[in-house]
């Protein structure tokens, strides 16, 4: 009995030797800045009137199937009013019309730079292009700021109440919004190989040795 309990421990050991073994060493997941703005601005969005909007467009990298946004950026100045009013945040789907999270307001806490608004905590999972949005509820403020550097990548959108009620292209530059991602990956079956041929570990080669005393006893 002795014997089968011992042998019973080993061929666990084996096993879990065998799994650990092979599981895939996990990668760091990659997490990339959409840009289409160079950083540095040339003109602005600016003397709009509250409930108007601003929102660009992505794309997930070449590659990409799923993506979880992290980040929306926002590049605000306070202007001649010397303000950088709170405004509400839109992450729209591919459509430009359905809200992939509950809108909210941002106050945002800096000037003349980027600011950054959290969305780790929204869970928000895409897998096709969406929309970075500002809708304003201060008339005149914040600035949010334009490039118009070439190339003009043609992804933002405005939507300016009342004389353009839908959803028109700007040609003219790109709005500086940007959207942080983090690739999502569909975890792959292990493999397993439960065939252990080869010695490899002083488990395995303990194996093989009561192997062989169990082979003397039963004979
Ligand atoms: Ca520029």
């Amino acid at each position: 009995m002795r014997v089968r309990v011992l042998y019973l421990l080993v061929v666990t050991g084996i096993l879990l030797f065998t799994i650990v073994s092979v599981a895939p060493v996990s990668a760091p997941v990659p997490i990339e800045e959409l840009a289409y703005d160079d950083g540095t601005y040339e003109n602005a969005v600016f003397y709009i009137f509250a409930g108007e909007q601003v929102a660009v467009r992505f794309s997930l990298p070449a590659g990409w199937t799923t993506a979880k946004i992290l980040q929306a950026k926002y590049y605000l100045w306070a202007g001649v009013d010397d303000l950088v009013a709170p405004f509400r945040v839109h992450i729209y789907d591919s459509d430009l019309t359905t809200d992939l999270t509950t809108p909210f307001i941002a106050t945002p806490t800096t000037n003349d730079t980027w600011f950054v608004v959290d969305l780790t905590g929204l869970d928000i999972i895409v897998s096709n292009d969406f929309y970075i949005g500002i809708q304003w509820l201060t008339h005149g403020s914040p600035w949010l700021m334009v490039d118009e550097d070439p190339p003009i990548d043609l992804r933002s959108y405005a939507l300016i109440i009342p004389n353009y009620p839908n959803w028109v292209l700007v040609e003219g530059g790109d709005a500086m919004i940007r959207a942080v991602v983090e690739q999502v990956l569909v975890p792959s079956a292990p493999e397993f190989n439960l065939s252990i041929p080869v010695v490899t570990s002083v488990v395995a080669a303990i194996y093989i040795a009561l192997r062989k005393r169990i082979g003397k006893n039963i004979e």
